[in-house]
């Protein structure tokens, strides 16, 4: 008999700040009374963010979609940028706001992520830059990518938007590449409501960045730089400083959560967790488990629909595929990897909200839906 959950559970089940430091760090905002226009807070959390992700500047935005949308503008790139259909919206969306092609390229159907050895073939006369991202937190091969883009004269930004915390051979994520962009959405295991930043070590980039953000920089004005308001407010760096203080005990959190559901899930046929090994160097923000409908019985999206009957808000991330819809499927692309995983892949609910017996209820459910289904 299959049971009912009555607690909703969601994907990206919020990591809350303390509510008391919240207060306490608003009511500092509200004596001051100065809310945006680069506030105290949000210089701190700049400076914070730069020592944490071990990176010369930190730029925080208002989020992840104009730190990609304003890192992309200010490289001054004209043509292609190979990037992966296999990803949010928001990482292709913001090539075409910055006046940029994207070309699609498939991705590793262990990692999930773009390779040099898939990105080199579709590099033409046409490609300005490589915009690979650490999907799941997992890098996004970065030896292999950087070597290729300085061998082909390519700029490389990555979008760590899953990102933060996580590390790359025990350096964190931060510094690769030309600029790497990150997420505090709600969703993200830093969050700041909403928010974002750019990570670079070249001190021109991130001048032009500084400038690019807002109008009150007044650095660049006069270089014909394009320029947009996008700042974030003292609201969401006092909320992001919070995050920060409380990021590595939510990470080892999220690691027994993560852990958990490998122990229950381990033995259910056709059903795989992907893996992020036990190094340590994942924010396990995310787990995400593969269905081999052959083997378990049922398809990705039955199992989905009988979750979400039980209030458990699965997702499966990323459906449909970038490359499938407006404006992009006018083209052919052959992404067999991506259109595998767009149909395959399933989310289950993770982050500071779900408890061990929640994991313990949603682990018994995906085998009884299986159960009745064989
Ligand atoms: N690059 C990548 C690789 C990204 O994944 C993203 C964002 C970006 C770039 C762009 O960064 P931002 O511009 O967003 O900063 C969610 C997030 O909205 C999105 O930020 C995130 N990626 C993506 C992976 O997930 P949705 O539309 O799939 O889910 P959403 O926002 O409805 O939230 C998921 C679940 O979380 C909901 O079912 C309910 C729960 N939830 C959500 C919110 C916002 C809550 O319980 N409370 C909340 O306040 O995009």
């Amino acid at each position: 008999m299959l049971e009912d959950s009555d607690k909703a559970m969601h994907v990206g089940q919020l990591n809350f700040p303390s509510w008391d430091a919240f207060q306490s760090a608003f009511s500092d905002i509200f004596d001051r009374g100065f809310y945006s226009n680069h506030g105290p807070l949000t210089a701190e959390l700049d400076r914070a963010l730069a020592a944490y992700l071990n990176v010369k500047h930190a730029i925080c935005v208002t989020n992840g979609t104009i730190a990609l949308m304003l890192v992309l503008r200010s490289l001054d790139l004209k043509g292609n940028v190979i990037t992966p259909s296999f990803t949010f919206p928001a990482t292709v969306q913001s090539i075409v706001w910055a006046g940029l092609t994207p070309v699609f390229c498939d991705v590793d159907p262990e990692t999930h992520v773009l390779d040099a050895r898939r990105v080199e073939p579709l590099v033409t006369d046409s490609t300005a830059a490589i915009l690979g991202v650490h999907l799941w937190g997992r890098p996004c091969d970065p030896h292999g990518l950087t070597d290729l883009a300085q061998r082909r004269g390519l700029k490389l930004v990555f979008d760590a938007a899953h990102a933060t915390g996580c590390r790359f051979k025990g350096v964190p994520i931060g510094g690769l590449g030309h600029a790497e962009i990150f997420s505090f959405h709600a969703t993200k295991i830093l969050n700041a409501a909403e928010g974002g930043c750019i990570t670079t070590n070249d001190d021109l980039l991130a001048a032009k960045l500084r400038a690019a953000r807002s109008f009150h920089d007044m650095g660049f004005v006069t270089s014909g730089l394009l320029r947009m308001n996008a700042k974030m407010s003292e609201a969401q760096a006092a909320m992001a400083l919070i995050g920060l203080r409380n990021i590595d005990a939510l990470i080892v959190d999220n690691r027994e959560r993560y852990l958990h559901y490998r122990r229950l899930l381990a033995d259910v046929p056709g059903l795989r967790v992907i893996d992020y090994g036990d190094d340590g160097q994942s924010n396990y923000q995310y787990v995400v488990a593969q269905i081999d409908e052959s083997v378990f019985g049922t398809s990705r999206d039955r199992l989905m629909n009988e979750l979400w009957n039980r209030n458990i808000y699965v997702r499966r991330y990323f459906w449909p595929a970038t490359h499938l819809c407006p404006p992009f499927d006018d083209t052919p692309w052959s992404l067999p990897v991506t259109e595998q995983l767009c149909e395959t892949l399933i989310q289950f609910p993770s982050g500071q909200g779900i408890t061990e017996s929640d994991i313990d209820k949603v682990c018994r459910m995906v085998r009884d839906i299986r159960e009745r289904a064989i």
